[in-house]
C-alpha cells in the first residue's frame, strides 16, 4: 500500500486537501486507462489518499480481500469512508461533486449544463471506451479469454476513428476544455480514451492532438501519468 500526498500553492486546493484528510479516501488501482482517470481526478482536486498498486489480471484483483470489495473483480475501487464505488467515470464524477470547489473544476449544476456534460460522459464512456477501445483490447491480448476477431478489431478501430473524429470540430469549439475555461470529468475521459488510441496507434486528426496538448501540460496529469503508470518512468 502506497499513502502519497500533494502539497498545492493554490488556496482553493489547500482548502480542498484539509478537507480530504478528514475524509479516508482509498483507491485500489494502477497500470490502465481506467485507473488513470481517479488518480488524474484526486490530483487534481489537491486530495491526500491512500492507493493499492494492484494491476489487472495479475491475480491481485481476485484475493479474497479484493472479491469482497469488488465482486467483479475489477479496478478501480474507490472507497470514501465506509462508501465503496466501482466503475471510473462515477467515481470521478463523485469526487468532482463531493471536492471541487468552483475555480477547480467545471461542476455544472443547471439542469441544461449537466446534460451537455453527461452527454459527452456518456458519447465517450459508451461509444469510444466501452463500444470500441475496450471491444480492440477484448481480442488483441485477451484472445485467451474473449477469442481472436480480426474483423471485429477493424470494424471498432473504424468506429473509434469515424466518432472522435465526428466530434473534434465541436472539441475544436469548445474552448480549452469540453466544458469551456476549466477541466471536467469529460476531459478526463476524453484525454485517457485518446491517450489508449494513441497507445494502440490509432491516426488522431491535429485537432485532437492539439486537443492533447493542451490537458497533457497539465501537471496533475503529469503527476498522474507517473503514479499510474509507474513502469513507464
Ligand atoms: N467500466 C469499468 C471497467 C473496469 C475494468 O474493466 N477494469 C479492468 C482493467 S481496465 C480490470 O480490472 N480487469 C481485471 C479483471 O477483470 O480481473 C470502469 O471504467 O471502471
Amino acid at each position: 500500500m502506497s499513502s502519497m500526498s500533494d502539497p498545492s500553492k493554490k488556496s482553493s486546493r489547500a482548502d480542498a486537501a484539509a478537507a480530504a484528510m478528514t475524509n479516508d479516501l482509498t483507491l485500489w488501482g494502477v497500470g490502465t486507462s481506467r485507473t488513470m482517470r481517479p488518480h488524474w481526478m484526486l490530483l487534481e482536486l489537491g486530495l491526500e489518499y491512500k492507493f493499492h498498486a494492484i494491476g489487472s489480471r495479475t491475480g491481485e484483483t481476485k484475493t479474497d480481500e479484493f472479491m469482497r470489495i469488488n465482486p467483479r473483480h475489477k479496478i478501480p475501487v474507490l472507497r470514501h469512508g465506509s462508501f465503496i464505488l466501482t466503475e471510473s467515470a462515477a467515481i470521478i464524477q463523485y469526487l468532482s461533486e463531493t471536492f471541487s470547489s468552483p475555480e477547480l473544476i467545471a461542476v455544472p449544476r443547471d439542469a441544461e449544463s449537466r446534460a451537455a456534460l453527461n452527454e459527452w460522459c456518456y458519447f465517450i464512456a459508451t461509444e469510444l471506451d466501452a463500444g470500441s477501445l475496450y471491444v480492440m483490447r477484448r481480442h488483441v491480448g485477451l484472445e485467451h479469454v474473449y477469442g481472436a476477431a480480426p474483423k471485429v478489431v477493424e470494424a471498432a478501430r473504424n468506429y473509434f476513428m469515424e466518432n472522435a473524429e465526428a466530434m473534434a470540430p465541436r472539441i475544436a469549439k469548445s474552448g480549452r476544455y469540453l466544458m469551456g475555461d476549466r477541466i471536467s470529468v469529460a476531459d478526463i475521459l476524453l484525454m485517457t480514451c485518446l491517450d489508449w488510441a494513441v497507445t494502440d496507434r490509432i491516426p488522431l486528426s491535429d485537432t485532437l492532438h492539439e486537443y492533447r496538448s493542451r490537458v497533457a501540460s497539465r501537471p496533475a496529469y503529469q503527476k498522474a501519468l507517473e503514479r499510474n503508470f509507474p513502469a513507464r518512468g
